[in-house]
């Protein structure tokens, strides 16, 4: 094993050598589908595209005024945690948030210091909840994103809204999208890694709990019963700590920040850590592609990474 281990190795540090940039970089237009096709997707490289979505009547519009008069009294699901971090390691648990159903008026109370509660409180249920929760706001967006939908040949399969206050974290993880995130207001901070960085990045199975908020307020992480152990990564790139983890030393990190009216190009398999700025408001587009060849590669490369114990 340890000569694959070694290959492994030396295979990623020559990703980096060979084909990916240091930054990410950007591109001024929306571009052409087919040359986004052979310079992004296919070589699985992220970009920040600017005026890709300028039309968009979101980018004025979506003031907290306006939001609370078109779906103020909307109920939407919302992702609670005494810490910020939903879907994360904590201790020897794989904790999700507790999922409290809210009117959208009083989340922006929370944001806009309106009101003080314990917790942190984000908008973040991926699962088309643009169209599913929100539908009184696509018309301020567009429902896909032409030259994308053109170079892969289909729609997206999900269009999600994200709203949440500074602490909210999303832990490092990876997905099958491609997708493509678009800043409305405020701005996120990406942490992001090539899957080709994958044998520097240690995973653990881990029992999954749900965080319960008690009448004293205070939080509690409660098992869940009868469900399988997660698979998941328990580094912070905020703060990894290489003495347990001394392979991450290799990994090669870039921090990237999506100001409004930017648009991430962020492919699949992409490791990616995200935080915001306080109110940020977000529509990405997710487009699965679990079975394009690019997917079966980068299996390929989970399957050595576990096996030789890489990590
Ligand atoms: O915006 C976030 O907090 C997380 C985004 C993300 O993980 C995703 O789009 O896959």
């Amino acid at each position: 094993m340890e000569p694959v281990k070694q290959h492994l190795t030396e295979f990623s540090l020559e990703a980096h050598d060979l084909y990916l940039n240091h930054s990410v970089p950007y591109l001024e237009e929306p571009p052409d589908p087919l040359q986004f096709y052979r310079n992004w997707i296919g070589p699985n490289k992220p970009c920040i595209i600017r005026k890709a979505f300028s039309h968009w009547p979101a980018l004025s519009r979506w003031t907290p005024d306006y939001l609370r008069e078109k779906v103020g009294s909307k109920i939407i699901s919302v992702a609670v945690t005494p810490n910020g971090y939903a879907d994360a390691v904590s201790g020897d648990r794989f904790v999700m948030p507790e999922e409290r159903q809210m009117s959208f008026s009083s989340v922006l109370d929370i944001i806009e210091g309106k009101v003080e509660k314990c917790g942190v409180f984000y908008i973040q249920k991926q699962c088309s909840n643009l169209l599913e929760e929100l539908p009184e706001l696509t018309q301020d967006v567009e429902p896909h994103v032409p030259w994308m939908s053109s170079a892969l040949g289909k729609l997206p399969d999900a269009v999600n809204f994200w709203l949440g206050e500074a602490d909210a974290i999303t832990s490092l993880h990876k997905d099958h999208y491609e997708n493509l995130y678009c800043v409305i207001s405020g701005e996120k901070n990406f942490i992001l890694l090539p899957p080709t960085d994958r044998p520097f990045i240690p995973y653990g199975v881990y029992q999954p709990a749900v965080y319960h908020q008690g009448y004293d307020s205070d939080f509690e992480a409660v098992d869940q019963s009868n469900t399988e152990k997660v698979p998941w990564i328990p580094l912070d790139p905020l703060k990894p700590d290489l003495e347990q983890y001394p392979e991450y030393r290799h990994a090669r990190p870039v921090r990237c920040s999506v100001k409004a009216g930017e648009m991430l190009y962020l492919p699949s398999l992409w490791f990616h850590h995200v935080q915001q700025s306080h109110g940020c408001i977000a529509v990405n587009f997710w487009y699965d592609m679990e079975y394009d060849i690019k997917y079966n590669y980068f299996q390929l490369l989970e399957r050595l990474s576990e096996v030789t114990g890489a990590t």
